[in-house]
């Protein structure tokens, strides 16, 4: 048995859960690309464009964790890369929300502030990790939790909403789909960081010290992905 496992490079090294993690990432996102790319030619017209942009979004993350991979493996920081990514495939995330309920109405504005407010939740939870500014990465946090808040207010409760509900049918279930995503998907993200910063939480969170770039993984994983799915879920649907 301990032979048959050591033909499993992954086995055979002592590659870490974290290493393990980004690597599978990597092979996720790039398989997903694939899929979304392609399903492009499958959908018809008018959905092609959130196809691209469900691509795009697990391009871009793939792209990342390959070199994620490589500076974890090496025992380097992956903070700048992460968010870089992040930064890029969050306000994808909103183009995608746009997308669906522009047939009904949604106004470049509500894109706007969708995308104002993912922006200010990462630049503040950049700033919260690379420790700037020498506030809290609590108080950062703070307010990070607070721009997530209020987008998953306007997804859930606001003109985002009331659009997806006047579209009714499969848009509306689908825009039901990807809220869920941004309350419970969405949700992994803060347990990372608090299992990775110090604050009142320290304690709370302290089974999952040095955990936190793995629980990122599993974030990404889920959220780029399933949203990807549920749009091409939409587009083939009748
Ligand atoms: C593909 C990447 C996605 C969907 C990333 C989403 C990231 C978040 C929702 C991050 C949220 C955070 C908080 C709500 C508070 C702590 C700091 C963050 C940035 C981890």
């Amino acid at each position: 048995m301990e032979n048959l496992l050591s033909i499993l490079p992954v086995l055979a090294t002592d590659l870490s859960l974290t290493d393990f993690t980004f690597w599978i990432g990597f092979a996720a996102m790039f398989a997903a690309t694939l899929f979304f790319f392609n399903a492009m030619n499958l959908v018809a017209d008018k959905w092609k464009t959130s196809m691209l942009v469900s691509a795009l979004i697990t391009a871009i993350a793939a792209l990342h964790y390959y070199y994620m991979r490589n500076a974890a493996m090496e025992g380097d920081i992956t903070t700048a890369y992460r968010y870089v990514d992040w930064i890029l495939t969050v306000p994808l995330m909103c183009v995608e929300f746009y997308l669906i309920l522009k047939p009904s109405g949604a106004s470049k504005s509500l894109l706007w502030k969708l995308i104002a407010l993912s922006v200010i939740m990462l630049v503040t939870g950049y700033f919260g990790e690379a420790g700037i500014m020498g506030l809290d990465a609590q108080l950062w946090g703070l307010a990070s939790g607070i721009a997530y808040f209020l987008i998953l207010h306007e997804v859930a409760m606001g003109g985002a909403a009331k659009l997806a509900k006047s579209a009714g049918g499969n848009v509306e279930s689908a825009h039901k789909m990807l809220v869920k995503f941004v309350f419970i998907g969405w949700a992994i993200y803060p347990i990372g960081y608090m299992a990775g910063t110090d604050g009142w939480y320290s304690g709370l969170f302290s089974g999952l010290a040095g955990q936190m770039d793995v629980i990122y993984n599993i974030g990404d994983a889920v959220n780029k992905i399933g949203f990807g799915l549920v749009v091409y879920n939409l587009a083939v649907s009748k």
